[in-house]
């Protein structure tokens, strides 16, 4: 989110609906550090929220209906309260969901003109489905006074993902545009709920963080999720668990499950939680390039073990290394999207221009690159 955002939102709302808005509010998009595919298995993940952020401008209205424009996509679409049905197609399930899950939990929520932007890549697995709920959850709770804490807020809006819109993720991304701070990473306990913030000071190490769009279009991913999912859930029954965060045998668990594919699939979960607090461990003990090592293990697991990355994926992966990066990884849900990259300070843009190369060569589209900034969670902007 930039200033530019906020202004250009606040003017549109202004022009458009003949008054100015109530206030501006911004939630942002993420990096998932570490933690793949454990969020929905009762495990740990380690997220840090970006500064491209979905930036809302909005006030009360006196009827029951929701009006919303995008200026991302100049559509403008409305909604009233017999709409709220679970379900609902198009992007503006996710405002509705919104609503229907406030709603649901006992929360008033009244008529609202929105006007909202976004700079959080679309579709690239930075989470821009969780910053814009998380936008209008905050949006929805200051402008109907609703005491509602943000760890609720980011259970809100996983439940307006999960029920209404119909996507069975965990609760990752809402926690992260939530509740993440300028400068840490946060340290998710998915059981628990306990949320840590992790100082994450790359520069001291000499460090950045690279964030890498491979532009590959996710093809089949919600079933592909589901499935991954499914199988994880299956093994937790078969192993006698609540959730394979409980497994504490890994040797045992694989010996006793029959199938090749989910002793892979729990392999993953199980090793992946581990690398979780390693991590922590390391950033909380000030030795950030051992993160590196980190990255690329659970690049091989997700690749080998979950089988969730794609050759364009592990192009640039094995590219970014060979072209200097101390560790790279995949991020988010997989079979496309982002990779991140750890690389000494001021050599992102080489970096990346190795990779282009690469990705010309073997006939791909020139990836988009940013560095990434650990940067606040939904806050109000104005
Ligand atoms: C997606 C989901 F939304 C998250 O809940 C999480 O499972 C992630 O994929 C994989 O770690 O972003």
């Amino acid at each position: 989110m930039t200033s530019a955002d906020a202004d250009a939102v606040t003017q549109d709302f202004a022009d458009r609906h003949g008054r100015p808005p109530a206030g501006v509010w911004v939630a942002p998009g993420r990096v998932n550090l570490i933690g793949e595919h454990t969020d929905y298995n009762d495990g740990f993940v380690m997220p840090f929220a970006l500064a491209q952020a979905v930036t809302v401008a909005a006030a009360p209205r006196d009827d029951d209906r929701w009006s919303v424009t995008s200026l991302s996509t100049g559509e403008t679409r409305e909604f009233g309260r017999a709409d709220l049905v679970p379900g609902m197609s198009g992007w503006q399930a996710y405002v509705a969901g919104v609503v229907w899950a406030l709603a649901e939990a006992g929360h008033a929520v009244g008529g609202a003109d929105l006007v909202l932007t976004s700079d959080v890549p679309i579709g690239a697995g930075l989470s821009s489905s969780a910053a814009l709920e998380c936008a209008v959850l905050a949006a929805f709770a200051d402008l109907d006074g609703l005491a509602v804490e943000p760890l609720e807020r980011a259970v809100l809006a996983r439940r307006c993902e999960n029920a209404f819109v119909g996507a069975p993720t965990g609760l990752m991304d809402q926690a992260a545009s939530t509740l993440c701070t300028a400068d840490h990473a946060l340290f998710f306990d998915c059981r628990t709920l306990e949320a840590v913030q992790v100082a994450l000071d790359l520069g001291d190490a000499g460090l950045e963080l690279l964030v890498l769009d491979t532009n590959t279009p996710h093809t089949h991913v919600d079933g592909e999720y589901a499935d991954r999912r499914a199988t994880c859930e299956e093994a937790a029954a078969l192993l006698g668990v609540p959730a394979l965060r409980d497994v504490t045998d890994l040797d045992a668990a694989l010996a006793a499950l029959p199938d090749p594919v989910m002793q892979r699939r729990v392999r993953h979960v199980v090793t992946e939680n581990a690398r979780v607090r390693a991590a922590a461990e390391v950033l909380r003990t000030g030795r950030v390039a051992e993160l590196a090592p980190l990255l690329d293990a659970s690049h091989t697991s997700m690749r080998d073990d979950f089988e969730i990355t794609v050759p364009t994926v592990d192009l640039a992966v094995e590219t970014a290394r060979a072209a200097g990066a101390t560790g790279a990884r995949m991020t988010g849900g997989g079979f496309g999207g982002c990779i991140i990259a750890l690389v000494p300070t001021g050599r992102a843009d080489a970096v990346a221009a190795a990779v282009a190369e690469a990705f010309a060569t073997a006939g791909h589209a020139a990836p988009e690159h940013f560095v990434g900034v650990p940067s606040q969670g939904a806050h109000r902007a104005v």
